[in-house]
């Protein structure tokens, strides 16, 4: 039998997603232009979103524990740029933010993509929010919607799987 193959996400797959979005304020012209195209993206899929800002991209992953305590959202998507300068820093903090994320995100049952641009210049990364390299934002929303998709995929298939008590049976929990 040929296997089959499924795609987690339609079009419209985020209806009624309640999502929450954290914006770093360094670099500004960036952060905000990913933000608007994130937040256009999530409506046109007609989730609900709520905007929070952070002062830089170090605060993203606390500020997304925050969120994610309180089972409000199905999903969290932090938005940030790192651009490298002289010294050491942009590494440091780069590989700490995308550790801190990646174990979040795999730690909640929640939806949390990685939304930080990691650049050498400015232009590299105005380039990619809204540029000549489209706009990433719209990307982060798509890959957090679509891991709400598979979320709900799958505890559909488990409900349906699982199998039903017999009337009159009593449960043993
Ligand atoms: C300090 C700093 C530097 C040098 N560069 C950036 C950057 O390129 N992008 C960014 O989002 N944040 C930067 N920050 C700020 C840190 O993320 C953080 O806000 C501060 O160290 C305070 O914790």
């Amino acid at each position: 039998m040929a296997p089959v193959k499924t795609r987690a996400i339609a079009k419209g797959t985020g209806k009624n997603a309640r999502v929450a979005i954290v914006r770093a304020r360094w670099n500004d012209d960036v952060t905000l232009a990913l933000e608007r195209a994130a937040l256009e993206r999530a409506t046109e899929n007609g989730a609900t979103v709520e905007v929070f800002e952070v002062a830089g991209s170090f605060e993203l992953p606390a500020a997304v524990a925050l969120l994610a305590d309180s089972a409000r959202y199905d999903a969290i998507v932090p938005i940030g740029c790192l651009i490298r300068g002289d010294t050491p820093h942009f590494d440091v903090l780069a590989h700490a933010i995308a550790r801190g994320i990646l174990d979040l995100s795999v730690s909640y049952p929640i939806a949390i993509p990685f939304g930080v641009l990691t650049c050498d210049t400015i232009e590299q990364a105005m380039a990619r929010a809204g540029g000549s390299e489209g706009n990433k934002g719209a990307e982060f929303m798509d890959a957090a919607l679509e891991m709400v998709a598979l979320r709900q995929a799958v505890a559909s298939k488990s409900r349906s799987s699982r199998p039903r008590a017999k009337a009159g049976s009593r449960s043993t929990r």
